[in-house]
């Protein structure tokens, strides 16, 4: 039986994504994809947008350091102020990949994809939407107060980035990585927030 196709633009970049990424990114990709839309809808977003940005935010994992940086150097970015990771290039790459190769020209959905890793202060919504998204969608398992976000992205967006900030913090720092600036700021920005509002 065949899918019923219901955005001509979704189902081609999910066909794309589909044979560019590994089968289990692919899962989270859908996961992030659905997750979105629900708080798309609870948020009064534009649920399609959301759908396809999370379809697509992960649109360059699995490339090497290497690679992801030759993508944002050829697009004319400066690399120097990324940490030389490919978890944090991934995110910037990801919107440069999304504009060229699926042809996505809408600069929301391109700029939730940028930030979809590290945040940063004050983000749109559907920004904090795909961050957020990324982080409890249903293939997510083993992490502290899974439950308790998942809960709480639907009640409050904002101290769901602060929870979800603290979590990569504690977890970033029981390694040897190095901490992109831009995700203390986005822990900083949205905890003050959440300080001033209770
Ligand atoms: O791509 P995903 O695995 O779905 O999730 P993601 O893009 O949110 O994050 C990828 C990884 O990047 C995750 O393990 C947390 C990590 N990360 C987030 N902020 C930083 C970071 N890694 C380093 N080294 N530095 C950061 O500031
Ligand atoms: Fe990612
Ligand atoms: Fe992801």
């Amino acid at each position: 039986m065949g899918t019923i196709v219901i955005d001509t633009e979704y189902e081609r970049c999910r066909r794309i994504l589909k044979d560019s990424i590994t089968s289990k990114r692919y899962a989270h990709s859908i996961g992030v994809s659905n997750t979105a839309a629900c708080l798309a809808m609870r948020y009064g977003l534009d649920v399609k947008k959301a759908y396809l940005a999370g379809l697509l935010h992960d649109c360059a994992k699995g490339l090497a350091a290497e690679e992801l940086t030759d993508i944002v150097e050829k697009d004319g970015k400066d690399v120097r102020h990324l940490t030389f990771n490919p978890e944090i290039l991934h995110a910037e790459a990801g919107s440069i990949i999304a504009r060229d190769k699926y042809g996505i020209e809408d600069e929301e959905i391109l700029s939730a994809i940028r930030w979809h890793t590290t945040g940063k202060p004050d983000m749109t919504f559907l920004e904090k939407i795909i961050f957020t998204a990324d982080y409890i969608e249903p293939n997510r398992t083993s992490i502290p107060n899974l439950h308790e976000i998942r809960s709480v992205a639907f009640c409050d967006i904002d101290e769901a980035v602060m929870l979800i900030c603290q979590n990569t913090l504690d977890y970033l720092k029981g390694g040897n990585t190095r901490i992109d600036r831009m995700t203390v700021d986005t822990y900083e920005w949205y905890s003050k927030k959440h300080k001033q509002l209770y």
